[in-house]
């Protein structure tokens, strides 16, 4: 009874949602992009609607459906990454999921990591959990404002028991860009391995694992891959072994207590997200057809549109690289004589803009950059996104700020 009331109660949440968001300008596309390419969306209903059995649970045909749908998303991964072996990738909830993975399942007790000043907490937080339980080692290189690396510096960094490097690819406040390749053959000449956090360039510019020395990739469905929320994964080189993060049926050694060691079951405790692997499996493809060279340049232009833009009203000072500079298509700022949280809030509400503000779960970044007490507005473009939209944003932002100081 009671679920049949609160079903009765709430029956068009969807539509409610939607109707709303389909004239909104969408500008967080670093939080979650949209909208979706056409067929993810269908892709991920389809399953749910005719192919919602459990993959490797049976061998009735609609099992085997659902895990030639694993296998098919799985293999367009390895193409765009540049990955020998599909089953090197493991499924995971979200990016986050996939660090904690990879960090616990990689670091022992004894251990020093070296990693920046501009991670996410999804890198913080497990390593900081792992410095409380085990006693293990961290070494924050700080990068400079701008959100650039010193190489110098982080190779100083590195001990005798530095096992593990871990780095964002590109910040997800400053959108500057790490040189990953540099990184890892310094990770290389110290006999460690190279975590890359491709939250925000996964799908946006090209990744090459082998060519560039990427030891483990853990990258977002939601994002530049354009999947549905839910998804995401972890690239493991071959020779490196990890603990599971989660331990539970796989539908292979059910006899073994252990998680079995075969990839990627070891990794994918669980059913997974079938549905939501079908829709990332359409995302991927779109990727791959537009490819993620032209991808990152045509965010690059929108994102170099909105920076001399909003350089231009008085007050405005943006983070992150200078113009000219390669960034990812993140453009964070803060307004003289406006709150970050005020100035989203306003752009949402009167002007139907959505952008981020606040911290974006990077303490360290707004540290680096120099705005830990006050937060700052993140906009953050998809290749969905129009010179029409970054223009609505300039002139927003130019009547808030302006009204704002004039008051
Ligand atoms: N990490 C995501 C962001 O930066 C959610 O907004």
């Amino acid at each position: 009874m009671v679920v049949c009331f609160v079903v009765a109660r709430w029956p068009n949440l969807i539509d409610r949602t939607v109707n709303r968001e389909l004239d909104i300008i969408y500008l967080d596309n670093a939080a979650s992009t949209w909208p979706k390419p056409p067929g993810v969306a269908e892709a991920t209903a389809r399953m749910i609607a005719e192919c919602a059995a459990g993959p490797g649970r049976g061998t009735h045909r609609m099992a085997l459906a659902a895990g030639r749908v694993l296998l098919e998303t799985r293999s367009r991964l390895a193409t765009l990454f540049g990955i020998r072996n599909p089953s090197d990738i493991a499924f995971t909830a979200n990016c986050s999921e996939a660090l904690n993975l990879a960090i616990k399942g990689f670091v022992r007790p004894g251990d020093h990591v070296v990693t920046t000043t501009l991670e996410h907490n999804s890198v913080r937080r497990p390593l900081a959990e792992l410095e409380r339980k085990y006693g293990i080692r961290t070494t924050y290189v700080k990068a400079d404002r701008e959100g650039n690396l010193d190489l110098k510096a982080f190779e100083a960094a590195f001990l005798p028991n530095t096992t593990l490097a871990v780095c964002t690819h590109a910040s997800n406040l400053l959108g500057s860009v790490l040189p990953v390749a540099d990184m890892a053959a310094i990770v290389r000449r110290h006999g460690a391995r190279l975590l890359v956090d491709a939250a925000q360039t996964a799908g946006a510019r090209p990744i090459d694992v082998e060519a560039e020395g990427i030891d483990m990739l853990a990258f977002a469905g939601h994002k530049g891959l354009f999947g549905p929320q839910g998804t995401g994964g972890l690239y493991v080189h071959p020779d490196i072994v990890l603990e599971p993060l989660v331990h539970g049926g796989t539908g292979s050694q059910s006899e073994n207590s252990d998680m079995p060691d075969v990839r990627p079951d070891r990794y994918e405790g669980g059913t997974p997200n079938v549905p939501g692997i079908a829709g990332l499996g359409e995302g991927i493809r779109y990727v791959i057809e537009q490819t993620p060279e032209a991808i990152r340049d045509k965010e690059y232009g929108l994102t170099a549109m909105m920076m001399d833009g909003l350089a231009g009203i008085p007050g405005v000072r943006l983070l992150g690289p200078g113009p000219g500079k390669d960034r990812a298509g993140i453009v964070s700022f803060v307004a003289e004589g406006v709150e970050s949280a005020e100035l989203a809030f306003l752009l949402d509400r009167q002007y139907g803009i959505a952008v981020r503000a606040g911290y974006h779960c990077t303490p360290l970044a707004h540290e680096t950059a120099g705005t830990a007490e006050t937060g700052a507005v993140r906009a953050s473009v998809s290749c969905m996104n129009t010179p029409d939209d970054v223009k609505a944003l300039i002139g927003a932002v130019g009547e808030i700020v302006t009204s704002k100081r004039r008051a």
